[in-house]
């Protein structure tokens, strides 16, 4: 099971603490050292990277190593690397999979907590170079951000800080060192890196220079989002959810206090495909999560307006297992055909302003009148239509800043709340009972500015299941 994710940072002075925070959010790419003094929750917006990535919605991360041999999960860094021998590795199987689910982004642990390397670094001899694999010469990150841009994916990468391997890990400086030579091999030679997961796993009690981390991460990656978790949060552009189990709670918002700054950090939720396990493990077919548990978990991070990243694993041939491929497909099919036929495109003729919340175009938007803090957008149809899911989706390019909304729908006299809730963001899942009206609207009940709502759809699910 999962360690908690946290790391020591270097213990600071407390007036240095708005400095070195301001020093690693500029070195995150601008974003604001800010209190709750001096800024509004709802004045702080997304960086466009962070916007360009929560549209991405779904990503897998690939586990893949010396533990794939070993049946190991957290391996202690004593495998020898001649055991990493698998004879059909193809990342662009893995790639298709991921696809097929319906993933458009593909982070490779590089490197795992055991410190085997998967790419034929200079900075240790342990790596995928030691391998009898491709007689030392294969390199798994190449081959991996090869394929994902092969596909049209993005590609990124997870770099674990505790490495139970290397013998610097004992000192310090020395590490740091070497972890910022890595990192600059990574981020120098496979392209844009989408995103870096920062893992806080196993780290307790160890101390790193995070700022300098990320000043490099940054130089040669400006786009990248780094995935941070609990105890590493100065650093992040994206935030843990908190578990592992594929939920994010609800309610979900996208700017967060921590220690007194406030910034836009989007949520990611990272579940293995296998219950419990990241890596293979021989006879674990038990452990591969139903079609019905991936929907939810899709509906309860995705459709929480998080992001969803699912962990898949190469078996110790190098490929996904034929069971993974198949659930990964299906998976992939249950969502569009959930949320194939969005009822709202039947409406009446609506304004323009109307229409751009009911055209299936992301690119385009309704605007709540400037100014207002409350509103309605009403989707009228010629016959009655039964729906019992809604999906509404707010342009965040200005902030976060639905407060409370709910979806009514008319019944003959009145209008009928059928669900509603606090944050819409990113994306945001209704279900409920059925309901039958020609009638149906969007009520924002309360918003920090105006509403901006890229999408308001409706659909019929649970009739066809
Ligand atoms: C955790 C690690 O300890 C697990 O092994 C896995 O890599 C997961 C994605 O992150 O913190």
């Amino acid at each position: 099971m999962q360690a908690l994710k946290r790391i020591p940072i270097r213990p600071l002075r407390t007036k240095k603490i708005c400095s070195i925070a301001l020093a690693a959010a500029l070195a995150l790419g601008g974003s604001i050292c800010a209190t709750s003094q001096t800024v509004n929750f709802s004045e702080v917006k997304p960086s466009p990277q962070q916007v360009e990535w929560q549209d991405l919605e779904f990503g897998v991360i690939i586990h893949f190593g010396t533990n794939t041999f070993l049946d190991r999960e957290w391996g202690d860094g004593t495998a020898d690397p001649k055991v990493f021998n698998p004879t059909l590795a193809d990342p662009e199987q893995w790639v298709r999979a991921a696809q097929a689910a319906g993933a458009r982004y593909v982070v490779l642990v590089a490197k795992h907590h055991d410190g085997f390397c998967l790419w034929p670094t200079e900075q240790t001899k342990y790596s995928v170079a030691a391998s009898p694999w491709m007689g030392g010469k294969g390199d798994l990150a190449r081959m991996t951000s090869d394929a994902a841009h092969k596909y049209g994916l993005k590609f990124g990468v997870y770099l674990s800080p505790w490495d139970r391997h290397d013998p610097r890990y004992k000192d310090p400086a020395a590490y740091d060192q070497y972890y910022l030579s890595e990192l600059t091999e990574l981020a120098g030679n496979y392209g844009n890196l989408e995103e870096f997961w920062l893992d806080g796993a196993g780290s307790e009690g160890h101390t790193y220079n995070f700022p300098k981390i990320i000043e490099t991460l940054r130089t040669y990656q400006p786009n990248t989002l780094v995935f941070a978790d609990t105890g590493l949060f100065e650093y992040g552009d994206i935030r843990w959810a908190g578990n592992e189990v594929g939920t994010i709670p609800y309610e979900n918002w996208n700017v967060i206090d921590r220690h007194g700054y406030l910034r836009w950090r989007p949520v990611e939720a990272d579940t293995p495909l296998h219950n419990f396990h990241w890596f293979w493990h021989p006879n674990d077919e038990a452990t591969l999560k139903s079609v019905d548990q991936l929907v939810t978990i899709y509906e309860q991070t995705v459709g929480r307006g998080g992001q969803l990243m699912l962990g898949i694993a190469p078996d110790n041939r190098g490929l996904l297992p034929d069971a993974d491929v198949a659930r990964l497909k299906e998976f992939g099919e249950a969502l569009r055909a959930r949320y194939a036929n969005n009822l709202a495109r039947r409406h009446l003729p609506a304004d323009a302003n109307t229409a751009n919340a009911l055209d299936g175009d992301a690119d385009t938007f309704w605007s709540a009148p400037a100014g207002s803090h409350s509103a309605s957008l009403e989707v009228d149809f010629a016959k009655p239509v039964t729906f019992d899911h809604a999906l509404t989706t707010e342009w965040l390019v200005d902030g976060q800043h639905v407060q409370k909304y709910a979806i009514e729908a008319w019944n003959g006299g009145n209008w009928k709340a059928v669900a509603g809730g606090v944050a819409i963001g990113h994306k945001k899942m209704d279900a409920f009972a059925p309901v039958t009206a020609s009638r149906v609207r969007l009520h924002i009940l309360s918003s920090s500015g105006e509403a901006h709502i890229r999408e308001f759809q409706l659909f019929q699910i649970d009739s066809r299941r």
